[in-house]
């Protein structure tokens, strides 16, 4: 089912569409967010979040599935704020490199943030799963929060700390519940809006896209982790493959809009 699929050569974004045609479709992400296709809405609440102060005594996944690093979440955290209640999948991580560290997905005003933190809810009140909800026009909704260079990130290390335990493809490892809320921006009220795709194959237009509009910073240390500590590559392989650069380039946007949440 699953074509192998790869951000760099023959496998790479410009091949997606051949094995997933969803790839060179509508609706595609992610965008770069200017001031030009911004549109104020005044109908957009706060994002409210429920559940997600993860439980100590419960234990979650993280894993390397050779495109990024995941942890699982559970389905007591969802979003409450949306039309529908989003209910909480997985979260992951998309990243640059040592060299050029600007590996965020969305960029803003052509500036691309040093990394993104993506938090996938499929909604629950219409499907059983993610996997159900991942190709239905409303079924996901995901939280993106745009990374930065700045001051040590204490919560991240909950997942950081992780990565000598997952260097590999296909390695996982359990961990005990944190706050996620911890890894959000102060802010949950501002933020842009608009109808997307996941940003990999394949590429369904389903996403709910949540951009908030501050950033996170990590410390320099936290980035280099996370850009030198993984390998798309399973542990015997003979030409491993460091993990780095995860993220698809900015997609077309005529004719649509982004909504903002603040003037
Ligand atoms: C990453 O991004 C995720 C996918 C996710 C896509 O490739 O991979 C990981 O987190 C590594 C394990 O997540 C999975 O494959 C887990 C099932 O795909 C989905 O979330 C499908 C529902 C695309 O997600 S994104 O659009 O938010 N970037
Ligand atoms: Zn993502």
């Amino acid at each position: 089912l699953y074509y192998n699929w790869s951000y760099v050569g023959p496998d790479g974004e410009e091949h997606w569409h051949k094995h997933y045609p969803f790839c060179g479709g509508i609706f595609q992400s992610p965008i770069d967010i200017h001031n030009d296709i911004l549109q104020y809405d005044s109908t957009l609440l706060p994002i409210e979040l429920v559940g997600y102060n993860l439980s100590l005594t419960e234990q979650f996944i993280i894993s390397n599935n050779g495109h990024s690093l995941k942890m699982s979440l559970p389905p007591t955290m969802y979003i409450s704020s949306l039309p529908f209640r989003y209910t909480a999948a997985q979260l992951h991580l998309h990243w640059g490199n040592r060299h050029h560290p600007e590996g965020s997905e969305h960029s803003v005003n052509g500036k691309r943030y040093a990394a993104e933190l993506h938090i996938v809810h499929y909604n629950s009140d219409k499907y059983p799963d993610v996997a159900t909800a991942m190709d239905k026009a409303d079924g996901l909704a995901v939280l993106g929060i745009l990374i930065e260079l700045g001051s040590f990130h204490p919560s991240f290390e909950n997942i950081f700390c992780q990565f000598a335990n997952v260097r590999y493809k296909d390695q996982t490892i359990p961990v005990t519940g944190f706050n996620v809320r911890d890894l959000l921006p102060e802010r949950l009220d501002e933020y842009y809006r608009y109808e997307g795709s996941l940003t990999t194959p394949p590429c369904y237009p389903s996403v709910l896209w949540t951009v908030f509009r501050n950033p996170v910073q990590l410390a320099h240390t936290q980035l280099v982790a996370l850009e030198t500590a993984l390998y798309c590559t399973q542990e015997n392989d003979p030409s491993p493959l460091e993990m780095t650069d995860n993220y698809r380039q900015p997609q077309e946007f005529d004719e649509r809009r982004v909504r903002v949440s603040f003037r």
